[in-house]
């Protein structure tokens, strides 16, 4: 966050001359530029790629690499499979698995809160909702963070989640067919819209890629982030104990305060200026939700961790006819983890070192230990 600032001082728009593109870090441009789909494209890739110039490193998403109007036709699929109603008949089912996982962990007291609960929760009960086989289900959190690391420059991050990788691509994409999808989960509901005329059986696969592709990573680390800010900010633990109906908009302060997802790209339709800028056209543009959700011009004490705040327009589900899809889902787990959390446990200390888990475009940590406490402080 401070190299954000650093950056933000020098102007609206930054350009970064070793990676060749512009970035923007500052909460009312970031808005100007994802609303504005016809002029900063999805459809040249949201990563670092320039699809009129280099070639995808695997086939492009259908919903998220592409505009309206085609991406209307994905998004109206993905809506309706990841739609309110859908969330209600899963909440049960992710309920028993949080309530159940928080006892354990609960029971042994000194946990690792990513490998033990971030992880494992969604690891659970999100490739059950799809559907997914029981077997190889390791692929798709080396998937994700793949998926993750590719949008960004081809660093040491990306060749080491490439290696290797061939296997865990060939895996995912056999989970994608309908045959291999249990028939009750969100998986066979992508396939219900061939069913419907909406959809064809290859883009219903794509479609399911995507659900795999976003739906891991981002949760857990989502999750990881959400107990790594109420471990530090025991103040704002114990006022979340005390008003348990402040967890869904505590989840928005921690998307605002830690982020999982960091930045995508953008691609220049036409040339164009921003902030007094001229950008040419083809260009990237590194939209950089993270710094916007820092931005000292929008947020009040920006780098106060505050359940209480009004984090209307955060951007950490980004904004405009891209914002997230599968955002109940993500809310849905954090909800039913924290209440659990808030249930059971009274402390939560820091008992070692975090470590950060690196990834090009993804915020989080490889390990958190803690001490779930049941004693009142
Ligand atoms: C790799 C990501 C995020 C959102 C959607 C998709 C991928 C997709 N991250 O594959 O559609």
């Amino acid at each position: 966050f401070p190299a954000y600032e650093a950056v933000r001082a020098l102007g609206p728009v930054v350009k970064l001359t070793r990676y060749n593109c512009y970035a923007v870090l500052d909460f009312q441009e970031l808005g100007q530029v994802l609303e504005d789909w016809g002029t900063y494209s999805s459809a040249a890739g949201v990563g670092l790629i320039n699809f009129h110039t280099d070639p995808p490193w695997r086939p492009k998403s259908i919903i998220l690499e592409v505009d309206p109007p085609e991406h209307n036709v994905t998004r109206r699929v993905l809506n309706r499979v990841l739609s309110r109603p859908a969330m209600e008949k899963m909440r049960q089912a992710f309920a028993v698995e949080a309530a159940a996982l928080v006892s354990e962990l609960v029971a042994r007291q000194s946990i690792d809160g990513i490998r033990d609960l971030a992880e494992l929760y969604p690891l659970k009960v999100f490739p059950d909702a799809v559907g997914l086989n029981k077997v190889g289900r390791d692929n798709l959190l080396k998937y994700g963070t793949l998926a993750f690391n590719a949008t960004c420059p081809r660093n040491h991050l990306f060749e080491e989640s490439m290696q290797g990788a061939d296997e865990v691509i060939a895996w995912i994409m056999s989970q994608c067919e309908r045959q291999a999808l249990t028939p009750d989960g969100l998986g066979a509901q992508v396939f219900a819209a061939v069913d419907r005329g909406e959809v064809n059986e290859a883009e219903a696969g794509m479609l399911v890629r995507s659900l795999l592709s976003a739906g891991v990573d981002t949760t857990i680390n989502g999750l990881g982030n959400a107990l790594y800010c109420f471990a530090r900010f025991p103040d704002q633990w114990q006022l979340l104990k005390a008003r348990p109906e402040l967890a869904r908009s505590a989840i928005d302060e921690i998307l605002r305060y830690e982020g999982a997802v960091m930045n995508f790209f953008r691609t220049t339709t036409r040339e164009v200026e921003l902030a007094g800028c001229r950008i040419p056209k083809h260009e990237k543009l590194l939209v950089m939700f993270g710094a916007a959700n820092r931005d000292p011009k929008r947020w009040p004490d920006a780098d106060r961790f505050d359940i209480t705040r009004d984090t209307k327009g955060h951007m950490g589900f980004g904004s405009g006819v891209h914002m997230c899809v599968g955002q109940m889902v993500a809310r849905l787990e954090v909800e039913l983890i924290l209440t659990e959390l808030v249930k059971q446990v009274d402390t939560l200390e820091i008992t070692g070192p975090p470590v950060r888990r690196l990834n090009n475009a993804l915020r989080g940590l490889a390990s958190l230990p803690l001490r779930l406490g049941p004693e009142s402080p």
